[in-house]
């Protein structure tokens, strides 16, 4: 950061959220090199810029995912305690718990967890036209922080999902902390399906973080855009491009913005440098091999029950128990 502006701040009365959102903003562009955290993708344009990128075709995982769930929800939810509650972490648009609460006829809840308010919300309305049996009761909060479970399912057996690879967005030892956090929350004898992309070709997953039509710029870009709107951000959107590349020695997906050109960049009424080609690290994707991903989990307190692959080896859903 090269100088406070002094202005007091054009985010008159910033909220908690808003503040906390201000915070992580200027730690990370006051880092060398320059990062913000994935979460922040999730406004309800990124919501739906994720969708988008799920429908392109070189974005295997969630074709990968679904066709296990298709093939295999008889078989994940036999590990399911009758009259369960399903807490999915980080719900998205609601898609994939369809395949278990198909397949699970005696569930008594679903709690769908997850950050983007609004999304979250409009998708928990639309599913309850289809289960109108169910209760369903969306959470609105940041899963790597505590939070309360509805009051309505205290007493129920509880059942984790943690689908679309999001585990991968987290540095290893956080997909840890977060899996002991998820344990405490699920509490004593708990069981959670996750879904795991594997370590594969690496032209594969380049082109999923690269597709054609260029989604995936957009959703990366459209970070700079809610600074802009949310923080009082200068970015210029052709100002920055998106880059994505597999780090083979770490095993992960890096996502980054690029600046175009030596700049000077004003957010949450802070002035950061950019030199010609200086990027923000907007995101890790994580690949694991299923004898990696069951040492992780060992570690904080699971056991793999269960493991389930697509046909081409693409992708993992994983039934863990908490020991
Ligand atoms: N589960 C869906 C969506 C995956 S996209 C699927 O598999 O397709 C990742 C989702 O996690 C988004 O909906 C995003 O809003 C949510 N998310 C990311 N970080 C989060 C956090 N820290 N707390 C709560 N939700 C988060
Ligand atoms: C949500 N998460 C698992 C996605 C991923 O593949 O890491 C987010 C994403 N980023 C770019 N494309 C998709």
């Amino acid at each position: 950061m090269i100088r406070k502006t002094g202005i007091a701040t054009p985010i008159a009365k910033r909220d908690t959220e808003t503040q906390s959102f201000a915070d992580d903003v200027i730690a990370g562009l006051s880092a060398a090199p320059k990062r913000i955290p994935p979460k922040y993708f999730y406004d309800s344009e990124g919501s739906r810029l994720f969708e988008d990128i799920t429908r392109t075709p070189e974005y295997y995982p969630t074709r990968s995912e679904h066709e296990i769930l298709r093939m295999q929800a008889g078989a994940i939810v036999q590990h399911f305690p009758t009259g369960a509650a399903l807490v999915e972490f980080g719900s998205g648009a609601c898609i994939k718990v369809r395949f278990l609460l198909d397949a699970a006829r005696k569930l008594k809840a679903y709690v769908p967890v997850d950050i983007a308010g609004e999304f979250l919300n409009a998708e928990a309305a639309a599913l309850r036209k289809h289960y109108p049996g169910l209760q369903i009761l969306p959470v609105v909060a940041d899963f790597m922080k505590p939070f309360a479970l509805p009051d309505a399912v205290s007493d129920l057996p509880k059942v984790g999902f943690f689908p679309g690879s999001t585990i991968g967005n987290f540095e290893p030892h956080e997909a840890a902390s977060f899996l002991r956090h998820a344990g405490s929350i699920l509490g004593a004898g708990a069981v959670m399906i996750v879904g795991v992309d594997l370590i594969k070709d690496e032209s594969v997953l380049n082109a999923a973080y690269n597709d054609d039509s260029g989604v995936t710029a957009r959703f990366n870009l459209n970070l700079l855009r809610r600074l802009n709107r949310e923080l009082a951000g200068n970015f210029k959107l052709d100002g920055f491009e998106h880059h994505a590349f597999y780090n083979r020695e770490r095993n992960r997906i890096e996502m980054h913005l690029a600046s175009r050109a030596r700049q000077k960049v004003t957010v949450a009424g802070s002035t950061f440098e950019f030199r010609a080609g200086e990027t923000i690290h907007t995101e890790n994707s994580y690949k694991y091999s299923p004898l990696s991903f069951a040492a992780l989990a060992r570690g904080a307190g699971w056991t793999m029950l269960d493991r389930w692959s697509d046909a081409k080896g693409n992708f993992a859903v994983c039934a863990l128990k908490l020991q």
